[in-house]
C-alpha cells in the first residue's frame, strides 16, 4: 500500500523528463497514484507520450493555459477519465525571453500580461475547474521561486509573477478551504530543466546558490519528496503555506566570509 493507492490526480507542466514537474509525478507513482497529464503544444506530445506510458498513465492531454476553453475540455475529459480527482500539480511558467534579461523598468505591458496571465491566473483557472472535481477535498500544489521575495537580477517580471503567485496561494487557499481543498506552493532552489536553460543568468545562479545554501543545489527528487508530502494526508493540517526546498538559500544573510576571499 503506498501513500496514494486510490488516489487520482492531475499534472500540468512536464515538458521533459527534467521537468520538476517530472520528478513530483515519479515521486507520486512510487507511492501508487494514478496520474493524467497535461501538456502545452503539440511539439511536447512526443516527449511527454513516453514519460506518461512509462508511469501507466490512462490520461495525456495538450492545454495552453492561455486558453480558457482549451482548460475546459481538459477537465471535461479528467472527469470522464476519472470522475472526481484528489490532487493538482501546477507546474507552468513563462515569461517572453527578452523580459528576463536587461532592466526591470523597460518591461513592457504585454510581457507583464503574459508573465502573470501564464504563470499567476492559471492557478486560479485550473483550480475553479479541479474544485468541481473534488467534492471531497484535495490538494493543490504550485511551484515558486525565491525570487518572488527578494529581487534576484534578471529574474525581473517573473519574480513580480511569483509574488501574485504566492499571494494567489494565500488567497484560494482561504477561499477553498471551506471546499476541504488545501493549496500550497514548494519554492525551488535552481534546478536545470529547460525553461531554467532558457535564461541567460542561470548557470551563474545555479552555482552561487550551490555556494552559499547550507545544503548547496537541489534536485528534481528533492522536490518531488516534498510535494508528495504536500499533496498527501500527511500534510492535512497545512495550506496557504509556500515551503522552500532551497537547500536552506533562503535563510541566509551574509556569504560565508572565507567564500569572500
Ligand atoms: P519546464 O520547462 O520543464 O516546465 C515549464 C512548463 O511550463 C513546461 O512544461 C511548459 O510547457 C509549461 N508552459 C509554458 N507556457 C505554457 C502555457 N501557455 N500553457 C501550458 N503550459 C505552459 O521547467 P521547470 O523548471 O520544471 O518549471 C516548472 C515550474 O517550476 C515553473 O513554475 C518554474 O517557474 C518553477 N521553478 C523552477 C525552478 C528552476 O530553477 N528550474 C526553480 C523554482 C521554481
Ligand atoms: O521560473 C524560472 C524560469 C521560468 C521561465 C523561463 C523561461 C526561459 C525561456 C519563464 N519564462 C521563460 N521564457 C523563455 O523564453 N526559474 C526559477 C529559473 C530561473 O530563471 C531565472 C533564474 C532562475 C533560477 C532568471 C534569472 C535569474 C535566475
Amino acid at each position: 500500500m503506498g501513500l496514494f493507492t486510490d488516489k487520482k490526480g492531475l499534472i500540468f507542466g512536464v515538458a521533459n523528463k527534467n521537468s520538476i514537474a517530472w520528478g513530483i509525478a515519479q515521486a507520486l507513482h512510487e507511492e501508487g497514484a494514478t496520474l493524467g497529464f497535461s501538456y502545452a503544444g503539440e511539439i511536447l506530445k512526443k516527449r511527454v507520450d513516453p514519460l506518461a506510458a512509462s508511469l501507466n498513465s490512462p490520461f495525456v492531454e495538450e492545454c495552453d493555459v492561455t486558453d480558457d476553453g482549451a482548460i475546459d475540455a481538459v477537465f471535461a475529459k479528467a472527469q470522464e477519465q476519472f470522475g472526481t480527482i484528489d490532487f493538482l500539480v501546477h507546474s507552468i511558467a513563462f515569461a517572453p525571453r527578452e523580459e528576463l534579461t536587461g532592466r526591470f523598468v523597460d518591461t513592457t505591458r504585454a510581457g507583464f500580461r503574459t508573465a502573470l496571465d501564464i504563470s499567476c491566473y492559471s492557478l486560479v483557472a485550473l483550480a475553479k475547474r479541479a474544485r468541481t472535481l473534488m467534492p471531497d477535498g484535495g490538494s493543490i500544489l504550485t511551484m515558486t521561486y525565491f525570487g518572488a521575495e527578494k529581487v534576484t537580477p534578471n529574474y525581473n517580471v517573473m519574480g513580480v509573477a511569483k509574488a501574485a503567485l504566492e499571494a494567489t496561494v494565500r488567497y484560494l487557499a482561504w477561499d477553498l478551504g471551506k471546499d476541504n481543498i488545501r493549496v500550497n506552493a514548494i519554492s525551488a532552489g535552481p534546478i536545470k530543466t529547460l525553461a531554467a536553460s532558457g535564461v541567460g543568468s542561470f548557470r551563474k545562479s545555479l552555482s552561487y546558490v550551490g555556494e552559499v545554501a547550507p545544503l548547496g543545489n537541489v534536485d528534481q527528487a528533492n522536490v518531488g519528496d516534498a510535494g508528495r508530502f504536500l499533496l498527501s494526508n500527511w500534510s492535512g493540517g497545512i495550506t496557504g503555506e509556500v515551503l522552500h526546498v532551497d537547500g536552506g538559500y533562503n535563510i541566509m544573510g551574509a556569504p560565508d566570509p572565507e567564500m569572500m576571499e
